[in-house]
């Protein structure tokens, strides 16, 4: 790279998406806004101690809205410009028809098609190449997730002189799984261009220690280390935390406490308030918890007029044929459950497929007694650990999949096989009946661990790792 290509941040996240949303003011005048998400809190207090850092990703906007780069709230952010033929490729294609489902356990079944992974393989080449003209001499780069793991070893190959962080959001999968890959040596090799690679969990880092020895492409260099082209790669578990202290302090809100005592109120003071607060994904166990919720009316275990159930789900995906059919399942078990159970007036399922405010979000967490997060597979989920630091008086049970990431920190949880629908059932009927002081010391439990492992702390022990 010639020396006048060389930029000068001495960190660069490069992550699919830019941390911001464009928004129209009152004048109709449109202007960047930063998204609400956790990436960048978590790497606010980080970024500090960094002198200039870029932050390379995708606007969600069509390339003619493209700004050039800018800076944003003391970050310099570089637009990755994409055509909605990449995109297709890119992000629903090869991201999200391809790896998305491998890696989450073929719940739905991945698609292999040669024309996505070039545009992944196209699309990686554009990240990476704007990256290292954003790097200064020696800067650290932190690359995020399934949607561009071949950026750091096509990062290495331009700029031998930076320090290559990598972290994978979501499960890293088996031996076995990740073998039908087609271009299964491409993505590995994508991957050991890192010096840290980050994963949620240790099974996980587990999983790509293996695959990488036995693909031939990295020998062993320690338990959680490889060596590959003569240099350690150090393969890690990181498992991302919450903002706790602001989920914590909005829950003190008199606001959110009126709103969430009028919830309560909408729904006919029910004894019990279920809820559930997922993105609309097929991974999420949506349809188990409904189908759970179903039998146990019928069963008459719940009573309709003693428990609501409220489930969120955020639009997601919507162009992915798997998503339009699990759509059109939940919301025919919606229709299903109030039709069968539900008086005038009173549904006994209150379902909302819309974007929440984090002010209603957080009411919600604050009027719900059974909190049921119950994916199939899930790299951490965040939900979970949002709930219990909306939970100050440490009331409240958590339902928890023993599939999501989140259930090696929040073992106090009420842990379920969601492939397992009677035990599904029953863990729901001993939320609903537990003792308050149960409740009470599985919730305390939960909040300490919520509150040790947060977001801040998570980027924080990632830079430093990648630093040293
Ligand atoms: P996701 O699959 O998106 O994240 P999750 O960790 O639960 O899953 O995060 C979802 C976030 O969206 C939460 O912060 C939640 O509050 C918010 N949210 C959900 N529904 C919403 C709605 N209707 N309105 C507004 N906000 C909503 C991926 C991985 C996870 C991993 C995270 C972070 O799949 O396993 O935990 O990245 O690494």
């Amino acid at each position: 790279m010639p020396a006048s290509r060389v930029g000068q941040a001495n960190l660069v996240v490069v992550a699919n998406r830019l941390p911001i949303m464009r928004v129209d003011d009152e004048t109709g005048n449109s202007k960047w806004v930063t998204s609400p998400g956790g990436l960048v809190a978590a790497l606010m207090p980080a970024m500090a101690d960094f002198d200039g850092v870029a932050w390379l990703g995708w606007t969600g906007e069509q390339t003619e809205y493209t700004p050039d780069a800018f800076d944003h709230e003391g970050i310099r952010l570089i637009p990755v410009p994409l055509t909605d033929d990449e995109r297709e490729l890119h992000y629903d294609g090869m991201s999200n028809g391809t790896l998305w489902p491998l890696y989450h356990g073929k719940i739905e079944p991945p698609e292999f098609h040669r024309h996505w992974f070039e545009g992944y393989r196209r699309v990686n080449r554009r990240f990476a190449e704007a990256a290292a003209a954003a790097a200064a001499p020696g800067a650290l780069v932190w690359v995020h997730d399934y949607q561009l793991q071949l950026v750091p070893g096509m990062l290495r190959a331009l700029r031998p002189d930076l320090r290559i962080g990598y972290f994978l959001h979501i499960p890293f999968p088996s031996l076995e799984l990740y073998c039908q890959l087609p271009w299964r040596n491409e993505l590995t090799l994508g991957m050991l261009g890192a010096d840290l690679l980050g994963f949620q969990a240790p099974s996980d880092a587990a999983n790509f220690h293996q695959l990488a020895r036995a693909l031939g492409l990295a020998t062993r260099f320690g338990p959680s280390a490889l060596e590959f082209q003569d240099r350690p790669v150090q393969v890690r578990a990181f498992p991302i935390g919450i903002d706790y202290h602001r989920y914590e302090q909005a829950a003190t809100d008199h606001d959110i406490l009126d709103r969430a005592r009028s919830l309560r109120a909408q729904l006919g003071q029910p004894q019990i308030v279920m809820l559930g607060v997922d993105r609309l994904d097929y991974t999420k166990g949506i349809d188990v918890r409904l189908r759970a919720f179903k039998e146990l009316l019928a069963e008459d275990r719940l009573h309709p007029s003693q428990v609501s159930m409220i489930q969120i789900a955020e639009p997601s995906r919507d162009k992915v044929e798997a998503y339009v059919s699990l759509r059109e399942r939940v919301e025919r078990l919606v229709g299903e459950i109030n039709g069968d159970f539900g008086r005038v007036g009173y549904p006994v399922v209150h379902y909302i497929h819309r974007t929440q405010s984090f002010q209603e979000l957080l009411a919600m967490y604050r009027a719900a007694d059974v909190m049921l997060v119950t994916p199939f597979r899930d790299g951490m989920n965040l939900v979970a650990k949002e709930y219990v630091a909306s939970r100050l008086e440490e009331s409240g049970v958590l339902v928890l999949s023993e599939f999501a990431g989140a259930a090696h920190q929040l073992k106090e949880a009420l842990l379920v096989n969601p492939f397992d629908i009677d035990g599904v059932k029953s863990a729901i009927v001993a939320a609903a009946t537990m003792s308050p002081e149960e409740a009470r010391r599985r919730m305390r439990s939960m909040r300490r661990s919520v509150a040790r492992h947060d977001a801040v702390g998570w980027a924080a022990s990632f830079l430093e790792a990648l630093r040293s």
